[in-house]
Parts: C-alpha cells; structure tokens; sequence
C-alpha cells in the first residue's frame, strides 16, 4: 500500500466535507492530532486501520438491511449480503466458532441481543413458543401477562463492577439489571482474584438462568472452562463477554481453558478494543442459538450498519493474519512491562499486575482518588481513565483506581522499553499531585494540585515518546 494512496484519500474526504462544513472537516483533523499527540492509555481504545476507517466511509451507509444474508425485509441488499457474509466468515474462522452474526452496533447490542437469545431458548413459556413461532397475533392478554411474568423472573450471575465486571452483565444503570433478577461474584480480598470455589457456591444458591464471565477492568486471565463446569453444575447457560480481550484470543495468546469460545454456550464482543476494528459489537455462538441469534434485529437491533459491517469483515481479514498473533503477544508483553516498572516505582496494582491488555492502578496509595488522578495525568498528556477498585470506598464516580491498557500504544509499534518510561511518567505524576480540600477545609474527592510547570514537562516527554513511533504514518494532511 503506498503512503500515498492512503494521504490522497483521506485528504479528498475531508476536502468534499470541507465543502460542505468545513468545521466538521476542522474537527476530524483536529481528533487525528490530538490522537497523534496523546499518549493513549485508554483500555478499550486502539488505532483501526486506514482500509478499516476507509471501509466505513461510504454509500453502504445509505441501505436498509434488515433480516439476515439471503432472507431480508428490503430489496437489493445483494452487496450487503457480500460484506456481511465475508465478516461472518472471518468471525468464524478466526475464532473457530460455529455461527457468528455481526450485526450488532456495539457491546451493549451484541449483549442484548444474547441474552434474548437465552430467554427465549431457555424460558418455558407456552406464550412465548407462540410469540416464537410468529402467532404473536394469536396470543390473548392472558399469555402476554404470562410472557412478561416469565420474562421478568429470570436470574443472572455475573461478576460485580468493583471487581471488573461490566454494567451489562446485570447492573442497574443498565437494562439488563432491570430485565434480571442479579447477582454478582466478586473477587477474593487477598489476592483480588476470581476464587471459583465462592463462584460456585454462589451459583449453587442463586441457580441463575444465565452464569456470565468476562470483564472490563479485571487484569487476569479468567478459566472458562471452570465457569463452563459451573455453569453446568446448576443448569445454568454460560455466556461470555470477551469485548476487552477479543484481540487476545483472536491472537492466541488465550488459548485452552482461556479461550471463551470453545466453552461457552454463547460470546459476545466488541470490535474495536483489542481487536482493532470498527466500532461494533459480535455475537458467536453454536447451532442451538443460531436462529435466535439472527433475530437480533429487529427484535433488539436497529436496522444493521452495513458500512460498518464492511468495516468488521476487513478489521477481521486483518486479524486472520499472521502479524496479529505478535501484535496480541506485544500487547501482553508491554502491559507486563508497564505493570513491573510501575510495581519497580511503588505502585498498588490489583491482583500485583497482570497477564492480559491492562493494568489497575490503586491510587490510594498515593492519597488520591481516581477522578484527581485520572485528571492530573490528562493534564500531563497521558489519556486514562478512572475505574473502580474491588471494595472501592469512593464508589462509581469518584473511584480509587485508574485502568490504563496497552492495545493502542502496541499498534503504534511502542515496545517494552517505551513502557518502563511510560510508568516512570505515570508514577511521577501521582507521587507529585496532592489531594485537595472543599471550602469547609473537608477533604475534596475531585481537586487537586499539580505543578503545571511539571504536567507540561511530563507532556513534553510523553511527546518525545511517542515521536519515533508516528500514528499512522501514512497518512499526511498537510
Ligand atoms: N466502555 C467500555 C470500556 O471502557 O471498558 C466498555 O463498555
């Protein structure tokens, strides 16, 4: 691919946006700069490639597709049927799964429309055996009361948010805390890891319809096929979130027990995290699901983005590659080594560091909370965010840890050496922020000070780092 194809096009799109709303044109090329410029440390961020970004940009955008490849509810869709056809081959082949079904506009999508699947799989309800096989006209308000009442009584085991878990896996601020009848595992207080034995006792009292595994913000390796044997041990259907580690086990690094998809009834991801696609979300799963699955839309979905779809079937063409097994291993290999240098330096890490993409800090340690450390360190040019810690004393909001990830500065070739230089940046600035006071002289959770003659030389370093490794280096705007 020459640099110069790469310049041409990007630099003609934003010319006939230009055309027409130049400050639309204004702020694409302000967001390249600005990712140029930061140190992105962000978890479930990374870079997508020129031909994916490309892939997106276009008249696919313009189709209705509802219904799934060959079978839909809006003519000439032949084109659509192509790219969707190619993604879910990819999907498939890359992950060894039986069915994928790729239509899902992100995470919370791909979960919604897995746990449909599972209700409707796994509820007896003669009404809903009605509203399955498409006599929904048939039903009487009885059934339907029925339905909802059914519904409406499931259970769900996932693991609990201050642990890592995600707010889909049954929380309230979600749907899906609202749909389910939750519970949650944490992790053991000692060691902050999974302790399956407490796993399975918790499903043997709870005896959930759904068991969920996966995580946002746990830094360990999880044993699927523990969960699988719990899930099993109490009926329950295993499902699996693996949006943050997707790249991982699309790059071998998770395999046997740590690969979801061999052991799961049902898998759901994102795309653009480790995987380094589009923004969207996925669902794998075996024959038993499939149909289910494909319902997803309209039954949850929106119409399907066929534009994104594309998008998924070239980011995935590009994991099937050989050069993604060592962009997974490098991934692996620079949070390991941002993890030491920050253990080196004094830092509280949870679990004592990590064997996936991130690494969570425990900012108490340095007598901050997560919101004061997340924005002294922005202030400082490194992009994090704030998360909670298991236990976390200062709750969702404010929190007492930062999560910080490596797929992003991986894809633009940064190495282990660059991460020993990024802890040394990151544990320079929180052992140099001090916590504030509100005006009643009580500790503030949110203020802080930091020397912004120092944040301006941690910036200029984190610049320097980054300078040999440009972010896409093809691409010139100039
Ligand atoms: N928002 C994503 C994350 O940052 O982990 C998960 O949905």
């Amino acid at each position: 691919m020459s640099q110069n194809a790469e310049s041409t096009a990007f630099r003609s799109a934003l010319e006939v946006i230009r055309a027409v709303e130049p400050r639309v044109a204004d702020a694409i090329g302000a967001e390249l700069t600005d990712q140029r410029e930061s140190l992105k440390l962000i978890a479930s961020e990374n870079y997508a490639s020129p031909a994916t970004l490309l892939a997106m940009g276009n008249w696919f955008s313009d189709k209705y597709a509802e219904g799934t490849v060959g079978r839909r509810f809006y003519a000439g869709c032949q084109n659509v049927d192509t790219v969707e056809a190619l993604a879910a081959e990819h999907a498939r082949e890359l992950f060894g799964a039986a069915h994928a079904y790729v239509q899902p506009h992100s995470g919370i999508d791909a979960n919604l429309v897995a746990f449909w699947a599972v209700l409707a799989d796994r509820v007896e309800s003669p009404a809903l055996k009605k509203a399955q096989v498409r006599q929904v006209n048939d039903l009487t308000e009885a059934d339907w009361f029925a339905l909802r009442r059914e519904l409406g009584n499931q259970r769900m085991l996932g693991m609990s948010l201050d642990a890592g878990g995600h707010l889909t896996h049954g929380f309230r601020p979600n749907i899906s805390g609202k749909m389910f009848d939750q519970r949650s595992y944490g992790t053991d207080p000692a060691t902050g890891l999974i302790d399956y034995d407490r796993v399975a006792e918790a499903a043997r009292e709870f005896k959930p319809l759904i068991l969920v595994g996966g995580y946002s913000a746990y830094p360990r390796k999880v044993n699927f096929r523990i969960l699988r044997e719990i899930a099993d041990s109490v009926g329950a259907t295993f499902m699996v979130d693996m949006a943050h580690f997707a790249g991982l086990v699309a790059g071998k690094v998770f395999t046997g027990d740590f690969d979801p998809v061999p052991h799961a009834h049902i898998v759901t991801t994102t795309t653009h995290k480790s995987l380094r696609g589009p923004r969207g979300g996925m669902v794998l799963c075996g024959p038993e699901l499939a149909d289910q699955v494909d319902r997803g839309c309209p039954m949850v979905l929106g119409g399907p983005l066929p534009h994104v779809m594309a998008a998924k079937a070239v980011a995935l063409a590009e994991a099937r590659r050989p050069d993604f097994a060592d962009y997974a291993s490098r991934i692996v290999a620079n949070s390991q080594a941002l993890a030491e240098g920050l253990l080196r330096r004094g830092a509280a890490l949870v679990t004592g560091g990590t064997d996936n993409h991130l690494v969570l800090i425990d900012v108490s340690g340095y007598g901050l909370t997560g919101r004061q450390a997340e924005q002294a360190l922005l202030d400082s040019g490194i992009v994090t965010n704030r998360n909670s810690v298991p236990q976390d004393p200062n709750g969702a909001w404010y929190t007492s840890g930062i999560r910080i990830g490596t797929p992003a500065l991986t894809t633009r070739g940064l190495g282990t050496a660059e991460m020993d230089q990024t802890a040394e940046l990151i544990h320079t600035v929180l052992a140099q922020t001090t916590a504030g006071a509100n005006a009643d002289g009580t500790p503030s959770k949110a203020k802080y000070t930091l020397d912004p003659a120092l944040a301006d030389k941690v910036s200029r370093q984190a610049t320097d780092l980054l300078a040999p490794h440009p972010l896409y280096p093809g691409i010139n705007l100039a």
